[in-house]
């Protein structure tokens, strides 16, 4: 018996030795232009073909080393790279800023000889690099086809984001960077880390160690007990500022900007079990046991709140080299504010008068987010907040993201304001992707499937023409309230984070979902050997 099972894999092995495949462009998000030219030699790639790199530059060995790994980790072949073109079966990168405006553009040509990808900038190879590897077979082989083709293709939006929400539930800085790995898979572009909330404190802030020591732990709850593998004890954890540095630092090797988000003045119940001075009532506070929404929130009356956040912030950006610095701002509710001493104070010294349009507690959130702006402004830092900051009064140059709908979006896109759509209705993946809920993991009650992902398109009808230009782009939200381990945020992201990045990237004029499925299933193929948990049900798989 053992005789037999031996020669049998030799056998196989043997088989596999000659075994070639065909690359395939269909992939995921589709290239903007693919043209095969079927008159022409394929490009073979085996284990002779090298990959080129320039000497001393450090952008292209490192792109050269990432198509070197996929190409491995698809079939199993290993490329060699090398600084001498020796001008045939060879794999190389042009970077040339006139080849197009957009610093995300590509030109990948296949020839017999050579593939060539000529891009503006690094994140152009980058992204030519994900289209030869999406176009792989997901095999050991011996060798691969490329039919020869010219593709040019660039994204339609430059806001491509998907959202973690490690407050709820906290996931291992090694989770984040595959997180990562598989946004920039499809091309997205950002990842906003959504680093605090009331049920935990997430991110290391050297002058506030009680934002970690208290903040970042939980005791005992009911909501815990959603988790399968719960164990009784105390939930929590952070990441200290060397992770996050060594997070933001994989991501820019991916082409990926991270926007952290500090959430306030709400949702920070987390803040003022560490801080209760900082509270209307001056506490005790438990960090957050239960999801939902408190009515305790940041006093909006106290300057040494604002001290207190500018403090945070100065850190935060210290750390997150991007452009926008995410400042929350959703769904804080009035109560404390109403009822405290300081905030009335603050209301009259403020001349805030009762208005049918604005009542006083919407006017005193505006008053907060112009302030947090103002800080954040002074450290040459945008803000992005929810669209919650529209009310009262939108701060001067706030960046919206809309996600009660996109009439918000709107609203703002139409006063000259920038706008990420991020609208509940299509893309929160926290909702459920099949309805049949029994067989799937527990969570909200309402349903996203994949085809509704797909469908969603970032530009409303409704915005005239002139104002289109101020849609940056849209973004998945993950939040993870019934999201207790990593494997339930990859299922959930996947597959329909890859629908919005057809959108956001190809932005396809008429879109044909079963063709789009299709694609998918080619592409969880790769998904599944790179072991991201994935709804195969989502695209009519059954598991
Ligand atoms: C609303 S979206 C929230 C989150 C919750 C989410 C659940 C937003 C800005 N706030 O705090 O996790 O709903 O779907």
């Amino acid at each position: 018996f053992l005789i037999t099972v031996f020669s049998i894999s030799l056998l196989s092995a043997c088989t596999n030795e000659n075994q070639s495949a065909k690359a395939d462009y269909s992939i995921i998000p589709l290239p903007q232009q693919v043209v095969l030219q079927s008159d022409k030699e394929p490009f073979i790639l085996d284990k002779s073909t090298k990959i080129l790199y320039l000497e001393n530059d450090n952008e292209s060995y490192q792109l050269a080393t990432f198509l070197a790994a996929y190409v491995k980790e698809c079939v199993g072949i290993e490329l060699q790279l090398t600084t001498k073109d020796e001008g045939e079966n060879i794999i190389k990168f042009q970077i040339d800023d006139a080849i197009d405006k957009n610093p995300d553009y590509y030109n990948l040509s296949i020839t017999n000889n050579h593939i060539i990808i000529q891009a503006t900038s690094g994140a152009g190879i980058f992204y030519g690099i994900q289209t030869l590897r999406k176009s792989l077979p997901v095999e050991n082989i011996n060798n691969v086809s490329f039919p020869a083709v010219v593709i040019k293709d660039y994204p339609k939006f430059s806001h491509r984001g998907v959202s973690l929400d490690v407050s709820r539930h906290f996931y291992s800085a090694d989770f984040i960077k595959k997180y990562i790995d598989v946004l920039a898979l499809f091309n997205m572009n950002v990842f906003h880390w959504h680093l605090t909330d009331d049920q935990g404190w997430r991110i290391e802030i050297k002058k506030y160690p009680n934002l970690t020591k208290i903040g970042s732990q939980r005791s005992e709850t009911a909501i815990d007990r959603h988790s399968e593998e719960y164990d009784g004890k105390p939930y929590g954890g952070f990441y200290t500022q060397e992770e996050i540095k060594e997070v933001v630092e994989y991501a820019r090797q991916r082409f990926i900007t991270v926007i952290p988000e500090i959430d306030v003045p709400g949702h920070t119940l987390a803040v003022l079990a560490s801080y209760p001075e900082l509270g209307c009532t001056g506490g005790p506070y438990q960090v957050g046991r239960d999801w939902g929404i408190y009515e305790d929130v940041l006093c909006a009356g106290n300057d040494s709140v604002f001290t207190f956040l500018d403090d945070v912030f100065t850190e935060v950006v210290a750390l997150f080299p991007a452009k926008y610095i995410h400042i929350g701002g959703d769904e804080c509710l009035k109560n404390r504010w109403m009822a405290c001493p300081k905030c009335q104070e603050r209301i009259k010294s403020l001349g805030i008068k009762v208005k049918k349009a604005a009542p006083v507690g919407e006017q005193l959130q505006s008053y907060f987010i112009h302030r947090v702006e103002e800080m954040i402004n002074k450290k040459g830092r945008s803000i992005i907040g929810w669209d919650e900051i529209l009310e009262g009064g939108i701060a001067p140059n706030a960046t919206i993201m809309s996600w009660r709908g996109t009439d918000g979006g709107i609203y703002a896109a139409n006063r000259d304001h920038d706008v990420i759509m991020t609208p509940e209705s299509h893309l929160y993946l926290d909702y459920y992707q099949s309805p049949d809920v029994d067989n799937e993991p527990y969570t909200f009650g309402w349903l996203t499937d994949l085809e509704k992902v797909y469908s969603f398109d970032p530009i409303p009808a409704e915005l005239e023409k002139d104002q289109q230009k101020h849609i940056l782009g849209g973004q998945v939200n993950v939040w993870a309230e019934y999201l207790p381990t990593s494997k339930n945020v990859e299922y959930m992201l996947l597959p329909r984070m890859a629908a919005l990045s057809e959108t956001l990237w190809s932005y396809p004029q008429e879109k044909d979902y079963n063709n789009f499925v299709a694609r998918m299933y080619r592409q969880s193929l790769l998904l599944d050997k790179l072991g991201y948990e994935n709804c195969k049900q989502a695209y009519g798989v059954q598991a």
